[in-house]
């Protein structure tokens, strides 16, 4: 958790009066969320964007003013967690089944701070199985259609259940093993009819902030 929270605190630095702040989800995402409370508290003064439910009701409980994506139109800057980065930046999310509104906020984000812990950082990305929000219509066809990509796909399940998505949708979990083709993996799989979108966040990421055990930083 330190090595977490630590990155997570340090891209809340960069957060100014005034600004418009995309909120992430995951459990580093938590820490920056924290910190804006406190600061919130003591006079900063935003709005802020959830990338959840589950963002959107701790930030109601920190007394953080939200308002809608639609409202915003652009976030100055979005702190989110990811599963794996790699040295091109490129990212698997989705780990939390939060990546269709991480991406969409990410993507009008001026800023994207990526916060994680040095056991994600990696040379190639796939050790992480890549998430794909697919629609329930035809599930099991779309997740056939994932399989023929190259990847054992799974049904996420959650308590013996589909895990829904903030989006009434479903999510495959793709072990691909090895992603040696970021960027081409992820127009194929969005091609595929019933695909919503996929975990590779392909150059998206303006900044990478890792935190270390001993509570060191290095800020990419
Ligand atoms: C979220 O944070 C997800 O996209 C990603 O899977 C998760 C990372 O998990 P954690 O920060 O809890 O390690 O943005």
């Amino acid at each position: 958790m330190e090595s977490k929270r630590v990155a997570a605190e340090k891209a809340v630095e960069y957060i100014r009066d005034g600004m418009v702040v995309g909120l992430g989800t995951g459990s580093t995402a938590y820490w920056a969320i924290q910190k804006l409370g406190k600061k919130i508290k003591g006079g900063l003064s935003i709005k802020a964007v959830a990338t959840s439910i589950n963002s959107e009701n701790l930030a109601k409980e920190l007394g953080i003013p939200l308002i809608s994506i639609s409202e915003a139109e652009e976030m100055d800057i979005t702190i989110d967690g990811a599963d794996e980065v790699d040295n091109e930046w490129n990212l698997i999310k989705g780990g939390g089944g939060a990546l269709l509104r991480e991406k969409i906020v990410a993507s009008f984000s001026k800023e994207l701070i990526i916060v994680v812990d040095e056991s994600k950082k990696v040379s190639r990305l796939g050790k992480y199985p890549l998430p794909v929000e697919i629609v329930k219509f035809g599930h099991e066809l779309t997740q056939k259609k994932l399989g023929k990509l190259g990847c054992i796909p799974k049904l996420r399940v959650v308590d013996n259940n589909p895990f829904i998505t903030d989006n009434g949708n479903y999510i495959i979990d793709c072990d691909f093993g090895s992603i040696d083709q970021p960027k081409d993996l992820h127009s194929v799989i969005n091609m595929i009819p019933g695909v919503v979108d996929n975990g590779l966040f392909i150059k998206i990421a303006t900044k990478v902030i890792v935190g270390y055990r001993d509570g060191s930083i290095l800020e990419l």
